[in-house]
């Protein structure tokens, strides 16, 4: 195949209910989608879903608009390819810049799947015909306001829940939750804040029956979560620190975590998330597809992603209900009694609704050869 057109648009979406984690607070979304056509006419969407400042990873909005522009487009309107994944060594000589790479990627595999006339949860692999949806909330400002989310979240079925923690609102909230949902499937995620001296907090959570202790230590700190992991019963869970297989190579080889957070795009796209899957699943470690607060499309990737035999834990694949009034595609994606269905038609299974978008673009820039 070979693209003739890229088209950059910034989309910018309230979140029906602030969030926040050790590192920021973020009440709208401004994601980047990307849309490839093909000279055969053949259309892609993707979606580049980093947040705005660069506290979660080194991307901002900004850098991946410049990247995109720069480099991204003019690197794929000059490639021909037969698979998604020739267009993804083409973009790993742009180094980093994950996010910006994984939109393209997504946008490729869409493309590709389509006119393969396959759904893409069958391209990449996918075996399930429904993923199990967990949901992530954030720090509240009181621990009846996070009551009152888990409460919510259980009755409406999903299959576990994950807890924001920083220092000050770690070892109390959880204890309220777990005294309070005694049976729910409870995890933490710490986004990296702790100092790597840190003992008692984990010493207490360790007693909480969690399913897993997600980036306690900063991204690079893997000797750091290696030893943690070696004093504690609960799985630690890598989100941060796996940036690309060769991370995840390092970290299985430390024994830094038992349970992998493979995000799209943190890893720079679906390729690389079916790599590490692989990765993963040959070594025997189980993986859960984590989120970015996706749109529609961003948000289908992930599903069919986690249709893969190896995400054998719940994703972070919510409802769109629980972060947009109106989610971007033309159909919501749906959770219900804890599963989202795998799309069974052609391309994402969600289609852009394009009318809708238009009146919540902020910039937008068509690239052609
Ligand atoms: O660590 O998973 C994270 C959102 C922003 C930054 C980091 C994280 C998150 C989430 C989002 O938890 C969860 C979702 O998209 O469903
Ligand atoms: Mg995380």
């Amino acid at each position: 195949m070979r693209i003739s057109t890229v088209e950059l648009r910034r989309v910018r979406l309230p979140l029906v209910h602030q969030f926040r984690t050790s590192s920021h607070a973020k009440r709208e979304l401004e994601h980047i989608l990307v849309t490839l056509t093909a000279s055969d006419g053949t259309v892609g969407w993707g979606e580049i879903a980093s947040p705005s400042g660069p506290f979660y990873s080194a991307e901002t909005v900004e850098s991946c608009w410049a990247v995109s522009r720069s480099f991204l487009a003019p690197l794929v309107l000059g490639v021909s390819w037969e698979h998604p994944s020739e267009l993804a060594s083409a973009m790993a000589r742009v180094r980093g810049n994950h996010f910006a790479r994984a939109g393209f990627d997504m946008a490729a595999w869409a493309m590709w799947s389509s006119d393969n006339s396959l759904p893409l949860a069958s391209a990449l692999g996918g075996t399930r015909s429904r993923v199990a949806a967990g949901v992530s909330l954030g720090i509240e400002p009181a621990i009846d306001d996070l009551l009152e989310q888990v409460d919510a979240r259980v009755s409406e079925g999903y299959k576990r829940v994950k807890l924001k923690i920083a220092p000050g609102w770690d070892v109390e909230p959880v204890r309220a939750v777990r005294a309070a949902f005694p049976a729910v499937t409870l995890h933490v995620d710490a986004n990296g804040i702790y100092d790597i001296s840190e003992k008692s907090v984990f010493g207490v959570l360790d007693r909480l029956g969690l399913t897993m202790i997600e980036q306690p230590f900063a991204p690079r700190e893997l000797v750091a979560h290696a030893t943690l992991q070696a004093r504690l019963e609960t799985p630690l869970c890598l989100d941060e620190s796996i940036e690309d297989i060769g991370d995840l190579r390092t970290a299985l080889h430390l024994g830094a975590g038992r349970v992998i957070n493979i995000k799209v795009s943190r890893m720079g796209g679906l390729t690389h998330a079916v790599r590490a899957h692989d990765l993963a699943r040959d070594a025997g470690v189980p993986v859960w597809c984590g989120g970015m607060h996706e749109f529609g499309v961003g948000r289908a990737a992930n599903v069919a992603l986690s249709s893969l035999p190896g995400f054998t834990l719940p994703s972070d694949v919510s409802g769109s209900d629980k972060y947009y009034a109106r989610d971007i595609t033309t159909r919501p994606i749906v959770c219900t009694d804890g599963f989202v269905a795998v799309p069974t038609t052609a391309g994402l299974g969600w289609e852009p609704d394009v009318d809708f978008l238009s009146e919540h673009v902020t910039d937008q820039v068509s690239i052609v050869t």
